[in-house]
Protein backbone atom coordinates (compact mmCIF):
# COMPACT_ATOMS: atom_id res chain seq x y z
CA UNK A 1 0.00 0.00 0.00
CA UNK A 2 1.44 3.17 -1.05
CA UNK A 3 2.22 5.45 2.01
CA UNK A 4 2.90 9.64 2.66
CA UNK A 5 6.35 9.02 0.45
CA UNK A 6 4.98 7.25 -2.49
CA UNK A 7 4.46 3.75 -3.18
CA UNK A 8 8.23 3.27 -3.99
CA UNK A 9 9.36 4.14 -0.73
CA UNK A 10 9.01 0.50 0.71
CA UNK A 11 7.44 0.11 4.35
CA UNK A 12 8.31 -2.89 6.67
CA UNK A 13 6.23 -4.92 9.73
CA UNK A 14 8.24 -6.96 11.99
CA UNK A 15 7.98 -8.81 15.05
CA UNK A 16 10.95 -10.05 17.08
CA UNK A 17 11.47 -12.88 19.55
CA UNK A 18 14.20 -13.85 21.71
CA UNK A 19 13.84 -17.11 21.51
CA UNK A 20 14.67 -20.09 18.93
CA UNK A 21 12.03 -19.82 15.96
CA UNK A 22 10.56 -22.57 14.04
CA UNK A 23 8.53 -21.39 10.41
CA UNK A 24 7.16 -22.88 7.81
CA UNK A 25 5.51 -22.68 4.77
CA UNK A 26 2.75 -24.69 2.82
CA UNK A 27 0.72 -23.29 -0.65
CA UNK A 28 0.47 -19.44 0.22
CA UNK A 29 0.99 -19.78 4.10
CA UNK A 30 3.90 -18.80 5.46
CA UNK A 31 4.71 -18.77 9.17
CA UNK A 32 7.54 -18.32 12.11
CA UNK A 33 6.94 -18.69 15.82
CA UNK A 34 8.99 -19.68 18.90
CA UNK A 35 6.14 -21.46 20.81
CA UNK A 36 5.21 -18.70 22.76
CA UNK A 37 3.67 -16.36 19.64
CA UNK A 38 3.55 -17.43 16.01
CA UNK A 39 3.22 -14.58 13.23
CA UNK A 40 2.06 -15.82 9.57
CA UNK A 41 0.66 -15.08 6.53
CA UNK A 42 -1.76 -16.61 3.76
CA UNK A 43 -2.14 -15.19 0.70
CA UNK A 44 -4.80 -16.93 -1.69
CA UNK A 45 -5.30 -15.78 -5.25
CA UNK A 46 -8.94 -14.48 -6.63
CA UNK A 47 -9.97 -15.14 -10.40
CA UNK A 48 -9.36 -12.44 -12.38
CA UNK A 49 -11.63 -9.45 -12.35
CA UNK A 50 -14.15 -10.47 -15.21
CA UNK A 51 -14.57 -14.28 -13.81
CA UNK A 52 -18.29 -15.01 -13.02
CA UNK A 53 -19.10 -15.91 -9.48
CA UNK A 54 -16.15 -14.14 -8.06
CA UNK A 55 -18.16 -12.90 -5.00
CA UNK A 56 -19.09 -16.22 -4.04
CA UNK A 57 -15.47 -17.37 -4.57
CA UNK A 58 -13.79 -14.84 -2.08
CA UNK A 59 -16.29 -16.06 0.80
CA UNK A 60 -15.13 -19.56 0.02
CA UNK A 61 -11.21 -18.62 -0.22
CA UNK A 62 -11.55 -16.11 3.21
CA UNK A 63 -13.43 -19.77 4.83
CA UNK A 64 -10.45 -21.64 3.82
CA UNK A 65 -7.81 -18.91 4.56
CA UNK A 66 -9.38 -19.03 8.12
CA UNK A 67 -10.11 -22.66 8.35
CA UNK A 68 -6.43 -23.53 7.47
CA UNK A 69 -4.89 -20.92 9.87
CA UNK A 70 -6.55 -22.33 12.82
CA UNK A 71 -5.45 -25.69 11.67
CA UNK A 72 -1.79 -24.55 12.09
CA UNK A 73 -2.33 -22.95 15.29
CA UNK A 74 -3.59 -25.43 16.53
CA UNK A 75 -1.02 -27.69 15.68
CA UNK A 76 1.45 -25.78 16.60
CA UNK A 77 -0.04 -25.19 20.15
CA UNK A 78 -0.72 -21.41 20.26
CA UNK A 79 -4.32 -21.84 19.37
CA UNK A 80 -5.62 -18.50 20.36
CA UNK A 81 -5.66 -16.25 17.78
CA UNK A 82 -4.90 -12.35 18.92
CA UNK A 83 -4.64 -9.98 15.89
CA UNK A 84 -5.29 -10.67 11.77
CA UNK A 85 -5.33 -8.05 9.34
CA UNK A 86 -7.34 -8.89 6.02
CA UNK A 87 -6.52 -7.41 2.98
CA UNK A 88 -8.21 -7.45 0.15
CA UNK A 89 -8.35 -5.80 -3.65
CA UNK A 90 -11.63 -3.87 -4.57
CA UNK A 91 -12.56 -4.27 -0.92
CA UNK A 92 -16.39 -1.88 -1.70
CA UNK A 93 -16.48 -3.59 -5.28
CA UNK A 94 -20.38 -4.93 -5.53
CA UNK A 95 -19.98 -8.54 -6.63
CA UNK A 96 -23.32 -10.57 -8.01
CA UNK A 97 -25.43 -7.88 -6.20
CA UNK A 98 -22.95 -7.98 -3.02
CA UNK A 99 -20.28 -5.70 -1.72
CA UNK A 100 -16.82 -7.49 -1.70
CA UNK A 101 -16.50 -6.95 2.10
CA UNK A 102 -20.08 -8.21 2.86
CA UNK A 103 -19.14 -11.85 0.54
CA UNK A 104 -15.83 -11.93 3.10
CA UNK A 105 -17.64 -11.42 6.18
CA UNK A 106 -20.13 -14.19 5.23
CA UNK A 107 -16.49 -16.67 4.64
CA UNK A 108 -15.48 -15.30 7.65
CA UNK A 109 -18.52 -16.36 9.49
CA UNK A 110 -18.89 -19.88 7.19
CA UNK A 111 -15.21 -20.55 9.27
CA UNK A 112 -15.94 -19.83 12.44
CA UNK A 113 -19.72 -21.41 12.41
CA UNK A 114 -17.40 -24.50 11.12
CA UNK A 115 -15.14 -24.42 13.98
CA UNK A 116 -17.55 -24.31 16.66
CA UNK A 117 -18.29 -22.24 19.57
CA UNK A 118 -15.00 -22.06 21.07
CA UNK A 119 -13.66 -19.98 18.68
CA UNK A 120 -17.01 -18.28 18.25
CA UNK A 121 -16.78 -17.26 21.94
CA UNK A 122 -12.85 -15.57 21.34
CA UNK A 123 -12.87 -12.75 19.13
CA UNK A 124 -9.32 -11.62 18.39
CA UNK A 125 -8.15 -7.95 17.37
CA UNK A 126 -8.72 -6.85 13.47
CA UNK A 127 -8.55 -4.71 10.72
CA UNK A 128 -10.16 -5.01 6.66
CA UNK A 129 -8.77 -3.13 4.35
CA UNK A 130 -8.57 -3.01 0.47
CA UNK A 131 -5.75 -2.15 -1.97
CA UNK A 132 -6.11 -0.65 -5.41
CA UNK A 133 -5.78 -2.54 -8.76
CA UNK A 134 -5.34 -6.58 -8.24
CA UNK A 135 -3.67 -8.32 -5.76
CA UNK A 136 -4.50 -11.64 -3.77
CA UNK A 137 -6.81 -12.21 -0.63
CA UNK A 138 -4.01 -11.57 1.83
CA UNK A 139 -4.54 -12.56 5.65
CA UNK A 140 -1.48 -11.64 8.18
CA UNK A 141 -2.50 -12.69 11.71
CA UNK A 142 -0.56 -12.98 15.11
CA UNK A 143 -1.59 -15.93 17.68
CA UNK A 144 -0.50 -17.07 20.83
CA UNK A 145 -0.26 -20.06 24.02
CA UNK A 146 -2.28 -17.65 26.11
CA UNK A 147 -6.11 -16.52 25.29
CA UNK A 148 -6.50 -12.57 24.86
CA UNK A 149 -8.27 -10.70 26.78
CA UNK A 150 -10.95 -8.87 24.37
CA UNK A 151 -12.33 -5.45 25.20
CA UNK A 152 -15.30 -3.45 23.73
CA UNK A 153 -16.01 0.00 23.22
CA UNK A 154 -18.91 1.25 25.24
CA UNK A 155 -19.25 3.99 22.59
CA UNK A 156 -20.11 1.34 20.07
CA UNK A 157 -22.12 -1.56 19.27
CA UNK A 158 -19.38 -4.18 19.19
CA UNK A 159 -18.99 -5.44 15.37
CA UNK A 160 -20.48 -9.21 15.97
CA UNK A 161 -23.39 -7.58 16.71
CA UNK A 162 -23.68 -5.10 13.93
CA UNK A 163 -27.49 -5.12 12.49
CA UNK A 164 -27.86 -6.71 9.03
CA UNK A 165 -27.83 -3.01 7.60
CA UNK A 166 -23.86 -4.09 6.99
CA UNK A 167 -24.62 -7.58 5.53
CA UNK A 168 -26.35 -10.41 5.90
CA UNK A 169 -23.53 -11.73 8.67
CA UNK A 170 -21.43 -9.70 11.16
CA UNK A 171 -17.62 -8.76 11.04
CA UNK A 172 -16.61 -11.20 13.76
CA UNK A 173 -13.55 -8.89 15.76
CA UNK A 174 -13.41 -7.54 19.11
CA UNK A 175 -12.36 -3.64 19.37
CA UNK A 176 -8.90 -4.46 21.14
CA UNK A 177 -7.58 -7.37 22.85
CA UNK A 178 -4.97 -7.66 26.00
CA UNK A 179 -2.16 -10.41 25.18
CA UNK A 180 0.10 -11.36 27.67
CA UNK A 181 3.71 -11.85 25.68
CA UNK A 182 5.07 -13.64 28.14
CA UNK A 183 7.90 -10.58 28.76
CA UNK A 184 4.90 -8.63 29.24
CA UNK A 185 1.44 -7.01 27.47
CA UNK A 186 0.28 -6.32 24.14
CA UNK A 187 -2.57 -3.74 23.86
CA UNK A 188 -3.64 -4.79 20.29
CA UNK A 189 -6.23 -2.26 19.10
CA UNK A 190 -8.24 -2.91 15.92
CA UNK A 191 -9.36 -1.16 13.25
CA UNK A 192 -11.19 2.31 14.92
CA UNK A 193 -13.12 4.48 13.03
CA UNK A 194 -15.56 7.66 12.85
CA UNK A 195 -18.57 5.05 14.04
CA UNK A 196 -20.87 6.01 17.38
CA UNK A 197 -23.06 3.13 17.71
CA UNK A 198 -23.19 0.83 15.11
CA UNK A 199 -23.46 3.94 12.64
CA UNK A 200 -21.52 6.10 10.52
CA UNK A 201 -20.61 9.67 11.49
CA UNK A 202 -19.31 13.12 9.67
CA UNK A 203 -19.52 11.13 6.61
CA UNK A 204 -17.63 14.07 3.89
CA UNK A 205 -15.50 15.64 6.74
CA UNK A 206 -12.13 14.04 7.26
CA UNK A 207 -11.26 16.23 9.94
CA UNK A 208 -14.00 15.33 11.95
CA UNK A 209 -14.25 11.86 11.14
CA UNK A 210 -10.43 12.16 12.38
CA UNK A 211 -12.09 13.05 15.82
CA UNK A 212 -14.43 10.96 16.41
CA UNK A 213 -11.87 7.83 15.79
CA UNK A 214 -9.42 9.52 18.14
CA UNK A 215 -12.32 9.76 20.86
CA UNK A 216 -13.39 6.23 19.91
CA UNK A 217 -9.44 5.59 20.22
CA UNK A 218 -9.35 7.18 23.79
CA UNK A 219 -12.77 4.98 24.59
CA UNK A 220 -10.90 1.25 24.02
CA UNK A 221 -8.26 2.63 26.07
CA UNK A 222 -9.68 3.32 28.87
CA UNK A 223 -11.79 -0.04 28.64
CA UNK A 224 -8.30 -1.85 28.26
CA UNK A 225 -6.99 -0.08 31.42
CA UNK A 226 -9.22 -1.63 33.48
CA UNK A 227 -8.50 -4.81 32.57
CA UNK A 228 -4.34 -4.45 32.27
CA UNK A 229 -2.23 -6.31 34.13
CA UNK A 230 0.83 -2.95 33.38
CA UNK A 231 0.30 -0.37 35.40
CA UNK A 232 -1.75 1.38 32.22
CA UNK A 233 -0.94 1.69 28.38
CA UNK A 234 -0.51 5.39 27.97
CA UNK A 235 -2.45 7.37 25.01
CA UNK A 236 1.16 8.81 24.29
CA UNK A 237 2.74 5.61 24.04
CA UNK A 238 0.82 3.92 21.23
CA UNK A 239 1.89 3.58 17.45
CA UNK A 240 -0.62 4.13 15.29
CA UNK A 241 -1.16 2.99 11.74
CA UNK A 242 -3.63 5.29 9.50
CA UNK A 243 -5.19 3.84 6.55
CA UNK A 244 -6.76 6.84 4.36
CA UNK A 245 -8.81 6.70 1.58
CA UNK A 246 -7.71 9.56 -0.57
CA UNK A 247 -3.90 10.28 -0.55
CA UNK A 248 -4.60 13.64 -0.78
CA UNK A 249 -5.70 14.19 2.30
CA UNK A 250 -2.50 12.85 4.22
CA UNK A 251 -1.64 15.99 5.13
CA UNK A 252 -4.81 16.82 6.70
CA UNK A 253 -4.83 13.76 8.79
CA UNK A 254 -1.52 13.39 9.78
CA UNK A 255 -1.97 17.02 11.35
CA UNK A 256 -5.72 16.44 12.42
CA UNK A 257 -4.61 13.13 14.44
CA UNK A 258 -1.29 14.73 16.02
CA UNK A 259 -3.31 17.53 17.50
CA UNK A 260 -5.63 14.72 18.69
CA UNK A 261 -4.17 11.78 19.93
CA UNK A 262 -0.41 13.83 21.06
CA UNK A 263 1.92 13.80 18.02
CA UNK A 264 2.89 9.83 19.02
CA UNK A 265 4.10 7.46 16.52
CA UNK A 266 2.17 7.68 12.98
CA UNK A 267 2.51 5.55 9.79
CA UNK A 268 0.24 6.62 7.08
CA UNK A 269 -0.91 4.49 4.06
CA UNK A 270 -3.32 4.47 1.61
CA UNK A 271 -6.14 2.09 1.67
CA UNK A 272 -9.87 1.62 0.48
CA UNK A 273 -11.67 1.06 4.33
CA UNK A 274 -14.40 -1.37 4.31
CA UNK A 275 -17.40 1.24 4.42
CA UNK A 276 -17.78 3.32 1.46
CA UNK A 277 -18.46 6.32 3.65
CA UNK A 278 -15.16 6.19 5.90
CA UNK A 279 -12.46 8.51 4.97
CA UNK A 280 -9.98 7.15 7.12
CA UNK A 281 -9.15 4.24 10.28
CA UNK A 282 -6.97 3.70 13.36
CA UNK A 283 -5.24 0.55 14.11
CA UNK A 284 -2.64 0.90 17.42
CA UNK A 285 -1.14 -0.98 19.43
CA UNK A 286 1.24 -0.63 22.47
CA UNK A 287 3.29 -2.89 24.65
CA UNK A 288 4.44 -2.89 28.74
CA UNK A 289 5.40 -4.70 31.89
CA UNK A 290 3.27 -6.83 33.46
CA UNK A 291 3.23 -5.81 36.93
CA UNK A 292 4.17 -8.59 39.93
C1 LIG B 1 -15.83 -0.95 12.02
O1 LIG B 1 -15.58 -0.53 13.15
C2 LIG B 1 -14.91 -0.50 10.92
O2 LIG B 1 -14.08 -6.63 9.43
O3 LIG B 1 -12.29 -7.21 10.52
C3 LIG B 1 -12.65 -2.35 11.58
C4 LIG B 1 -11.82 -3.37 12.05
C5 LIG B 1 -13.60 -2.64 10.63
C6 LIG B 1 -11.98 -4.68 11.57
C7 LIG B 1 -13.11 -6.36 10.15
C8 LIG B 1 -13.74 -3.95 10.16
C9 LIG B 1 -12.94 -4.96 10.63
O4 LIG B 1 -16.77 -1.69 11.76
C10 LIG B 1 -14.47 -1.57 10.05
Amino acid sequence: MPGERGAAAAWREAWASDGPLQQGQDGGLRWRGDGDWLYGLIELDEPTPDAPERGACLRERTREAYLRLFALLGARGTPHLWRVWNYMAGINSDEQGLERYRWFNLGRHDAYQALGATAAAQMPAASALGWAGHGPLSIAFLAGRRAPRPIENPRQVSAFHYPGDYGPRPPLFARAVLADSGAGEWLLVSGTASIVGHQTVHPGDVVAQCEETARNLRAVLDEANRATRTSGHRAEALSHRVYVRHAADFPVVRRTLERCLGGAGLTLMQADICRQDLLVEVESLAHGAVLR
